[in-house]
Parts: C-alpha cells; sequence; structure tokens
C-alpha cells in the first residue's frame, strides 16, 4: 500500500509536467503496430507546389475543388498528376524533386465504413511542417520531421468516400529543429506510414512500463485511458513471468503500476523480451517489452548493476543504396546487422530520431541505443519560441520509445555553444528528461573541450546538467594531432563516464594513397586516423564508450569535394555500397579485443 502511495505520488508529479505539453488538437496513443489499423500507406497522388502556393485562397488545393465547366479550371489539379510511394521521402521518388525543398501535396482517397469505434489517423513522420486536411477540413499541423503524431476523425469522417490531403513542406527554416545547416540530406515528405487507427470509445492510449529505478524485480509504471470516468479496472499481464496485475484510474485516466516480478533481465548477450498483455474492460493491446536497468556511478557505467563498455557506432535513418530515407524493417535490419558486424553493443542513432522499427528490432538483437532531438548546432537558444519546441520534440521521442529497453541514454542535443541560454535551455530539458523518465541516463554530445598541447579537457558547465558526458572530437582530420595520441592526456571536471561520441576521417573507398596528411581522402589516410584514435582511447580511464563517425557514408549537400565527396560525406567505414574500408577492421579489432 505505500510503495502504491509513493507511486501514485511521483505520477501526479509527471502528470503535472505531460498536461503542460499536450496539445489539444492531437492525441498521443503509443504502440500503434498492436492496434487495430487500416493502412493508408500504398500510392498517394501529388501535387509538386514549388512556390508553397497552394494554402492560399487561389490556388487552395487544401479544397480539393472539382472544376464544373470548361472555364471552370483549376492549375494546381490531383489528376493526371504524379504519384508518390509512402511511406518513403519524396527527393528519391522523382527526378525533378531530388533537391527540391518546398512543398509537395498529397492526397489519398479512402472508402470508410463507420462501426461506431473512434478512429484516429497516425504518421510516423512528415518532414518538416506539415498539415492535414479531411474533405477540405483542416485537422492539424504538426512541426518536427522524425516524430509521430495523430489526430481524431471520428465526427469528420464520412460513410463512404473521403479524401485525405497532407501538405508536407522541407523548407529548412532559422526557427526550425534542426535550424538551417545541418551535415545530413533533407528527406522531405511522408517518409514514414500512414494508418487509421480504430479504438473503442474508452482507449489504452499510453503506458509506461519499467523496472523500478534502482530495482531488478519490481515493475512500475502507469498506464493512461482515454475517454471514460474514473475507476476503470486496468490488468497487466506477463504470462512468461506470471504476473497477473490490476490497477484502477484516478480522476486523470491514469493508473498506477507497481508489482513485484520475477525476471530475466534483457542485455547484449541475451535480449529478453516478456510479451506484456494490457486490458480494460473495452481495450486490449500487447507488446513485446524488456527489462534492465542502466545506472552511472562515478565514472562507471552499470548494465544490471555490472560494469559495460559501450562498444558503438554512429548512423543516420538511410539506406545508401537506395539514397533514400529509410523506414522499412529491411532497412533497420541492414543498418543494426553491420553494426553488429562491427563488433558494436550500441548505436549512437544521430541526429535525430530513427524509424521505429531500428528502435524495435535493436530491443529483439540486443543493441543498446543512444537516442537523440536534432537540437544541432546553431539553434537560437535565446529565442524563447525555442525551448517550448525543443521540450516538445524531446517529449514526442520519449513518448514513442519510453517502453523499448534497448534505449538507455537520451539526448538532448549535438555541438551546441555554450553560453547561457544554452545551459539554461538543455539543463532545463535534462530535468524534463529526468522527470518524465527517471530509468535512463540523459547526455549530449559537446564539442567545446580545451585543447592545451598533449592535454585535452572536458569543463563545458553542461556537464553538471548531464549523466554522461560525450564528446565529438575529430583529432587527425579537423584538428592535427598535438602529441602522440598515446601520449594525449583526457581530463574531465566532472566525475562522470565519458562516451567518445564522435570521431573519424574521410575516405573514398576504393582510393588509395599514404597515411601521410597531404593526401587525405584514402583508405589508408582513415586507417591510420583509426590506429592513432584507438590508441588514444585506450588509455582514457573514464571513458565508457565510443562511437565513431560513421557506420556508412550518408548523402550530403554540404559535402561537395568534387571528386571524393559529390554529395556524400565519407567518413563511413562503410562505402555507399557497403564494402568495407580498411579502417573497418582497425575499429573492429579493437572492440572484439574487449572482454566483454
Ligand atoms: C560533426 C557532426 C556530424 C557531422 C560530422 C562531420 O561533428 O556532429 O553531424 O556529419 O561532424 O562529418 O563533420
Amino acid at each position: 500500500m505505500q510503495l502504491l502511495m509513493k507511486t501514485t505520488a511521483c505520477l501526479a508529479g509527471i502528470l503535472l509536467v505531460l498536461a503542460s505539453v499536450h496539445s489539444p488538437a492531437q492525441t498521443f496513443m503509443t504502440n500503434i503496430q498492436g492496434r487495430n489499423t487500416i493502412s493508408l500507406n500504398g500510392k498517394w497522388k501529388a501535387i509538386i507546389d514549388i512556390n508553397d502556393a497552394g494554402i492560399g485562397n487561389w490556388t487552395a488545393i487544401w479544397k480539393d475543388r472539382t472544376p464544373s465547366g470548361k472555364t471552370d479550371f483549376y492549375e494546381y489539379s490531383f489528376d493526371d498528376g504524379p504519384v508518390l510511394d509512402v511511406p518513403g521521402d519524396f527527393n528519391s521518388q522523382l527526378p525533378e524533386l531530388t533537391w527540391f525543398e518546398s512543398s509537395v501535396w498529397y492526397k489519398k482517397t479512402i472508402d470508410y465504413h463507420k462501426t461506431g469505434k473512434r478512429v484516429f489517423i497516425y504518421f510516423g513522420a512528415v518532414n518538416y511542417k506539415c498539415d492535414v486536411f479531411l474533405n477540405g477540413e483542416k485537422l492539424g499541423s504538426h512541426e518536427g520531421g522524425f516524430t509521430p503524431f495523430q489526430f481524431e476523425l471520428t465526427d469528420k469522417i464520412k460513410e463512404g468516400a473521403n479524401a485525405i490531403l497532407v501538405r508536407a513542406n522541407n523548407q529548412r527554416v532559422k526557427d526550425g529543429i534542426p535550424s538551417l545547416g545541418f551535415d545530413w540530406f533533407n528527406y522531405g515528405g511522408i517518409t514514414r506510414e500512414v494508418q487509421l487507427v480504430e479504438t473503442p470509445p474508452a482507449f489504452i492510449e499510453d503506458y509506461f512500463i519499467h523496472l523500478k529505478k534502482g530495482s531488478t524485480s519490481e515493475i512500475e509504471g502507469w498506464v493512461k485511458i482515454n475517454g471514460g470516468s474514473a475507476g476503470q479496472p486496468v490488468r497487466i499481464q506477463l504470462p512468461e513471468a506470471a504476473v497477473d496485475y490490476k490497477t484502477t484510474t484516478g480522476d486523470s485516466g491514469y493508473a498506477p503500476v507497481h508489482f513485484p516480478a520475477k525476471l530475466t533481465l534483457w542485455s547484449p548477450t541475451q535480449p529478453k523480451l516478456y510479451n506484456v498483455l494490457i486490458s480494460t474492460a473495452t481495450d486490449k493491446t500487447e507488446e513485446a517489452i524488456g527489462f534492465r536497468t542502466i545506472e552511472v556511478k562515478g565514472t562507471d557505467m552499470l548494465l544490471n548493476g555490472k560494469p559495460v563498455f559501450l562498444k558503438g557506432v554512429n548512423i543516420h535513418d538511410e539506406n545508401p543504396q537506395r539514397r533514400a530515407r529509410a523506414w522499412s524493417p529491411s532497412d533497420a535490419l541492414q543498418l543494426l546487422t553491420w553494426a553488429k558486424e562491427l563488433g558494436c553493443n550500441f548505436v549512437r542513432l544521430a541526429h535525430y530520431p530513427h524509424n521505429e522499427y531500428t528502435v524495435r528490432l535493436a530491443d529483439k538483437m540486443g543493441i543498446m541505443l543512444w537516442e537523440e532531438i536534432p537540437v544541432y548546432q546553431g539553434i537560437a537558444f535565446s529565442d524563447p519560441a525555442m525551448q517550448d519546441k525543443m521540450n516538445y520534440l524531446l517529449k514526442e521521442m520519449l513518448r514513442r520509445d519510453k517502453n523499448r529497453c534497448a534505449t538507455i541514454i537520451w539526448s538532448m542535443s549535438n555541438e551546441t555553444s555554450p553560453g547561457r541560454d544554452r545551459d539554461k535551455a538543455l539543463a532545463g530539458m535534462a530535468s524534463l528528461c529526468h522527470t518524465l523518465d527517471p530509468t535512463r541516463l540523459v547526455t549530449a554530445a559537446l564539442n567545446h573541450v580545451k585543447y592545451d598541447n598533449n592535454t585535452v579537457t572536458i569543463d563545458d558547465s553542461l556537464g553538471n546538467a548531464l549523466d554522461v558526458l560525450a564528446v565529438n572530437e575529430y583529432l587527425g582530420w579537423y584538428r592535427p594531432w598535438p602529441a602522440a595520441p598515446e601520449n594525449m592526456i583526457w581530463k574531465s571536471a566532472f566525475n562522470k563516464p565519458l562516451i567518445m561520441s564522435e570521431f573519424g576521417a574521410e575516405a573514398l573507398y576504393g582510393n588509395h594513397g599514404t597515411a601521410d596528411t597531404a593526401s587525405r581522402w584514402n583508405e589508408e589516410y582513415q586507417e591510420q586516423v583509426y590506429k592513432a584514435q584507438t590508441a588514444m582511447l585506450k588509455t582514457i580511464p573514464f571513458l565508457k564508450g565510443a562511437c565513431p563517425w560513421i557506420l556508412v557514408d550518408f548523402r550530403s549537400p554540404v559535402r561537395m569535394q568534387p571528386v571524393y565527396q559529390k554529395g556524400w560525406n565519407r567518413k563511413g567505414l562503410l562505402s555507399d555500397q557497403g564494402f568495407k574500408k580498411k579502417a573497418w577492421y582497425i575499429m573492429k579489432q579493437f572492440y572484439d579485443a574487449m572482454p566483454w
């Protein structure tokens, strides 16, 4: 009883935070894959709206009008126009859209038969801003290119034919997250799946089921019911662990969860998942959930109470052979299989939330994850509207993936410049993260460290707000070695573990030369940088993880060196066709030699 009271008090704190961020237009149903859905994936009609004029009254694409006579015509029409695949970025589908950064309109007509259920439209992600219309009426908007959102259609959808229109705009904007400049391809469009989700009037909207912080035998969390009154019974079953637990919703629709369980803990060597069934009188959902602890003690990182070294690699959410945004189970499998082959037990999903298949597959494959929101360089921290936007994106990421045990680290940002506004904003986000999710570690990739001859000191004041320090350094590529790698000394102002979150060098696969600085761009030079980096990494006592930049070459319009790059960042250990460069073997050897 005392336990339950404590859980209820803690839940009240979380609810306060959640209440301050939920946009009224949206619901936040999680585990879409475990629900009753009608797929809207497939062919959608499209209009290429170069000047982004379709929202105005003259072109008014959103009105979806039909011409009524010979002198009544519309120049912007879905009829006889291009057709695009959803999910999928638009840039990779039509040659005229390759470098496109503006609006594309999508249209899908569906035949719907009402059954008395509530109905929602769910988008896995649309990059970057989008507006959604049903039969000429606006349902809502969303900003942020990598997180899911949904709108309720119950009172708006008609019996029979319904037209869904989406304006997807990927124009880079100063006050966007990310802002104007970033080193990856700005794939636009409906990049992830679209589903209609049907639910009963009162349904299981969201839940967080996890091991209690500091315990390996108590599960706690909450279940949120949307619709219906307080006092609704909620049942949670883990058949394999012989758990059959009952709780009840309070006024807010949240039911506190707290029960003992004898579990096999999840780890990379034994990625055990339990089938978790959640049910109410009217609804049920189920999914596979794993249980593990992750914590920091001094400079140690502990997984299930035991020291762990994060043998990581960075990846972008891209299929390089298709030159397209990744979105499917097979895209996820390719990337994570490569990471495993490199000897990794950890992957940094840079620099934005990747597609959900990747996160779920990591649970199954036993790969720990770092997930990040695109607070990337150049963010205007002094803009007061920015804080809300950053918090909002952080919550969207946490909401989708909080039940994934693979995710052990939330990252708030990448390479931000120290300053009062930045510190306030990011420290605020770190504490928000801890409130919403007390079970994971918080980090941010830093690049402002002090170099003094052979000594590198980590003293960025943001370090105070982080559980784990992370540093991006490019010794041997953007910065010359000030001393022999094995003689470098790393110092830290914080008694915390460090992940070297980026290091590397560019090489075009198959381009050979010498390892000296003058020649660069070749495999021998990149290999030499990896030899030097691994020699240095071995000497850092508080280093508890490494993430070379990057697993595979990726497209980037800011990488236009005309001979070697041609629109690709060539720091991959693999070429864009998946061929291993020489540096791959150095990194693999480093990981394979580790005792874990
Ligand atoms: C970085 C960034 C990453 C870039 C990388 C590079 O520091 O975090 O997004 O792609 O360097 O290749 O320069």
